[in-house]
């Protein structure tokens, strides 16, 4: 299997918005990053990825481009961004920017001029079409509710926006997009970025004829996914961008794909056909989600979740790679959502951390998850910020008749803000965040939830993330290693082995808040050296072991 500095590394997922703050106006921007940057250098990080900091009215906070090749005013300017680049690569870090090529915002002036007229020559950058029966042209649903196409009276057609009603699909069987993008692509690796997280990527080649889907009774449309997602000519795009702009260049790229199977996976990732070098799989995050999707609250068992795991890892092993995350700026936190964020916060956030980072990939941190921060609950609506969720409330609370506490429960556990609350940096007003009003509300748990509680407790998350972080620096097998998953069937403990060339690691994961004896694996493992390991010394080796709760401990062996 071939060696790249990609496979090796740690990268960590910046949502500048709330990140930090530096003149005031109660939003993150890139000299707040460019302030931090010894911080993540500390922790111990290779990579950056940085969400969108381009141009956009911030209807999607960022994923609504409209222009490519211009900051954000909000997050400052493009020389704070060279600087910010800069100042990443004299420390030896990379730094990665987020893709947003599905979609554009409606201001932008390809949208602007696209609108004008049926026969203006931007009309077909995106997906117009007729309504049918005095109704949209199909029954797909937006990911950010009600209908995913918008009526545009000016030409009496409608668009789809598989997002918000401001965020039109690009049409990507226009040679005219796929060049225009493929140059502003060009255009940020020649300013010396090291790659691309691309934006929900599997959306960009939809089901000719746009079908309509199976629609089920009682509902108004149909979450499309299987319609829009790993089209019939996804791999041709990512093969075409690939040989036009990726393979020029020394870089990292890392598609999210939401509904991506492991089998369309492999053909993704692997690296003879050229398309991208890992994806954001959302399997293991759809498995505390009901039939009704993510606000259908269910817990997760972990037995599923071991099949996920196992599915993936042996299914890209030798074939193609994994990335490996239980957090980002979508996503709840991982502490509350797989963890024990009342009684066992620390535990907790330590035992996923290592479940996570010994497994096969690469490992990305979301800000705030290497301090263990928290899920959020807001008194009100009110002081929600999410179009997802915002759109979601006012579908099912106002507009439906859906009681408040059960939708609020729903938003407290699943919520995109949860991971969007600003950075905790110390115990000073609004966690050292921001000296103004921050533009969400910080989580009042800040006061002992912070950076500089968690650099000064040599016992913290933060400086556990650094001892793993390092010993992926120090032992290859944590990289290359074989997976091997034990004891499928255990309910508390996650169990499973690595294998390079004559060593083996152990790892086991007590998922629960009571003491778990478990047997050792005596005739397949022989301990030589704790890498993770709380007791006195390795003599306490015997058939059984008893793990705490929410206790890991990682053995290297034979
Ligand atoms: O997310 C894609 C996506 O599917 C998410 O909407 C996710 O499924 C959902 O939020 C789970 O709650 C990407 C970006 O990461 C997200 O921030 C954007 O809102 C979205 O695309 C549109 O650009
Ligand atoms: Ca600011």
């Amino acid at each position: 299997m071939g060696k790249h500095w990609w496979k090796e590394s740690v990268v960590y997922q910046i949502y500048p918005r709330s990140f930090n703050d530096s003149n005031g106006d109660g939003i993150g921007d890139l000299r707040g990053i460019i302030e931090k940057l010894d911080y993540l250098k500390y922790l111990g990080v290779d990579v950056i990825w940085l969400c969108p900091v381009y141009r956009s009215p911030n209807d999607d906070n960022g994923y609504d481009i409209s222009d490519y090749k211009a900051i954000m005013d909000e997050f400052g300017t493009m020389e704070d961004w060279e600087e910010l680049l800069e100042q990443a690569h004299a420390r030896d870090m990379k730094l990665i920017m987020d893709l947003v090529v599905n979609h554009t915002s409606d201001e932008h002036s390809w949208f602007i001029e696209s609108r004008k007229s049926k026969t203006n020559p931007y009309r077909d950058y995106y997906i117009w079409r007729p309504g049918k029966d005095g109704r949209e042209p199909n029954n797909w649903e937006s990911a950010f509710s009600g209908s995913a196409w918008e009526y545009d009276p000016e030409t009496d057609e409608y668009y789809l926006h598989l997002f918000s009603k401001k965020q039109p699909d690009l049409n990507w069987e226009n040679e005219k997009v796929r060049n225009e993008i493929y140059e502003m692509m060009t255009w940020w690796l020649d300013k010396g970025i090291d790659g691309f997280r691309m934006d929900v990527i599997n959306f960009i080649s939809k089901v000719p004829g746009l079908p309509d889907g199976d629609i089920e009774r009682g509902k108004k449309y149909v979450s499309g996914h299987k319609y829009f997602m790993n089209g019939p000519k996804v791999h041709d795009y990512l093969q075409e961008m690939n040989e036009r702009v990726l393979s020029k260049y020394d870089v990292m790229t890392v598609g999210e794909m939401p509904g991506v199977t492991v089998d369309e996976a492999k053909l993704y990732t692997a690296p003879e056909r050229n398309e991208l070098n890992m994806v954001f799989t959302f399997e293991h995050m759809d498995l505390d989600a009901g039939p009704g999707g993510k606000w259908d609250l269910r817990p997760m068992k972990l037995t599923d979740l071991k099949r996920v795991i196992n599915k993936w890892q042996t299914g890209l092993s030798g074939v193609g790679w994994n990335s490996l995350y239980l957090n980002n700026h979508d996503q709840p936190r991982m502490v509350s959502r797989f963890g024990n964020d009342k009684n066992y916060r620390v535990e907790s956030a330590k035992m996923l951390a290592t479940f996570l980072h010994f497994l096969q990939g690469t490992p990305f941190i979301y800000q705030g998850e290497e301090i263990g921060m928290t899920n959020v609950q807001f008194p009100t609506i009110d002081d929600y910020r999410d179009i997802e969720t915002l759109n979601m409330y006012r579908e099912r609370v106002i507009e439906g008749n859906e009681r408040e506490e059960k939708i609020m429960q729903a938003i407290y556990e699943k919520g995109r803000d949860n991971a969007r609350t600003p950075m905790q940096w110390d115990d000073s007003p609004n966690a050292g965040f921001t000296e103004g009003t921050p533009w969400i509300c910080v989580n009042p748990n800040y006061k002992n939830i912070n950076v500089k509680q968690a650099i000064e407790d040599s016992n913290s998350v933060f400086h556990y993330y650094r001892k793993i972080i390092k010993l992926r620096k120090r032992n290859p097998i944590i990289v290359y290693g074989d997976f091997q998953l034990l004891d499928e069937e255990n309910e508390n403990i996650f169990a499973y082995m690595r294998m390079y060339e004559n060593e083996k690691l152990l790892i086991l994961c007590n998922f629960t808040d009571q003491n778990r004896s478990y047997q050792l694996p005596n005739n397949i493992f022989h301990p030589v050296e704790p890498l993770i390991w709380n007791y006195p010394d390795l003599d306490d080796w015997e058939e059984m072991i008893t793990l705490r709760p929410y206790e890991a401990i990682v053995l290297k062996g034979k």
